[in-house]
């Protein structure tokens, strides 16, 4: 069982609620896929592609997926991902983006994703990051406003 990144890299002052254990993903956790699907669509990925995206994750260094994960059931029920991107501007900075929050519908309410958000805000601070961005639908951008995100850019996709 190997972790994408060492706990210890964890921040101590969001306090996690009673009954939950925060941590970085295992190469084991397959329920981590179940949880994303409650986000948008996963497809079929079996534990072989599950576990050698982990360690492509893993090998980069710059994937930080947190989790959540009941104590009670052991489950994962809250989820998200922050990765660094390398630049050379800003003095060879780094950027951060917070992807791939999502947490288990019947956990909802108890303010999960904001621990999850406090969290990965802390951990780009300590890393060192220059921006911390994040891209949302609309209704949900007045919640990641609380974590100090203006609206800036417009985001521009295409889809293949
Ligand atoms: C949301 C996520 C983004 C994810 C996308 C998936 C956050 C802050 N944003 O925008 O990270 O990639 O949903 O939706 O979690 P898609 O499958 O339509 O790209």
């Amino acid at each position: 069982m190997a972790s994408l990144f060492d706990d210890i890299l964890l921040p101590t002052n969001v306090a996690i609620p009673d009954g939950f254990n925060l941590r970085a993903l295992r190469n084991d956790d397959f329920g981590y896929l179940e949880l994303l699907k409650q986000l948008t669509s996963v497809g079929f990925i079996n534990q072989l592609v599950f576990r050698k995206r982990f360690d492509a994750m893993k090998k980069a260094k710059s994937y930080y997926i947190v989790v959540l994960e009941e104590v009670q059931s052991s489950k994962i029920v809250g989820a998200a991902t922050l990765l660094i991107e390398f630049k050379f501007i800003h003095e060879a900075g780094s950027r951060g983006r917070i992807e791939d929050v999502v947490v288990e519908e019947r956990m909802r309410g108890k303010k999960l994703g904001v621990l999850l958000n406090q969290v990965l805000v802390e951990m780009a601070k300590t890393i060192g990051v220059y921006k911390l961005s994040l891209e949302c639908k609309t209704d949900l951008i007045p919640f990641y406003q609380k974590f100090g995100y203006q609206k800036n850019l417009h985001f521009l996709d295409q889809r293949f």
